[in-house]
């Protein structure tokens, strides 16, 4: 096992399942459940200009809700902070810690918020798409 240290093995580890949950993913796609008109899309848009999701591609709690977002037929920015850079450094300065997903919530006037753990991002995510439908 020579030249290999476990932090290497995990990390490969994480990347051999990330690109698994990825492929299934493409396979099984996610299909709304409904399709919004023209109409909904405009009313729903200046809200979801709002809202980013940082994620990780690979990340199955990430994939959750990227899933529930087509399910409800909503367009919201993913950002992708897998990597070292801008991003991955605003959302562990301004969020608080390097865990995603991570809903960023940018209201004017307003003070940024971030939102983490899947569950509650989904049920935020559900009440936009109720509300303005
Ligand atoms: N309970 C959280 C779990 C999220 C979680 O464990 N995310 C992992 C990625 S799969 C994470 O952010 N880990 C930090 C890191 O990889 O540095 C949720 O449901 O959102």
């Amino acid at each position: 096992m020579d030249g290999y240290s476990p932090a290497m093995i995990l990390k490969l580890i994480r990347k051999t399942l990330g690109a698994l949950i990825i492929m299934g993913d493409q396979v099984f796609p996610a299909q709304p459940e409904s399709q919004r008109t023209e109409a909904e899309k405009r009313a729903l848009a200046p809200e979801l200009a709002r809202i980013s999701l940082y994620q990780f591609q690979g990340c199955p709690f990430c994939l959750k809700v990227r899933r529930a977002i087509k399910r409800m037929d909503l367009d919201i920015r993913l950002v992708n902070c897998e990597s070292e850079g801008t991003d991955r450094e605003t959302l562990v300065r301004e969020g608080g810690e390097l865990q995603v997903p991570c809903l960023r919530i940018d209201r004017s006037g307003e003070k940024t918020t971030w939102l983490y753990e899947s569950d509650a991002i989904i049920e935020y995510l559900g009440k936009i798409g109720k509300a303005t439908a």
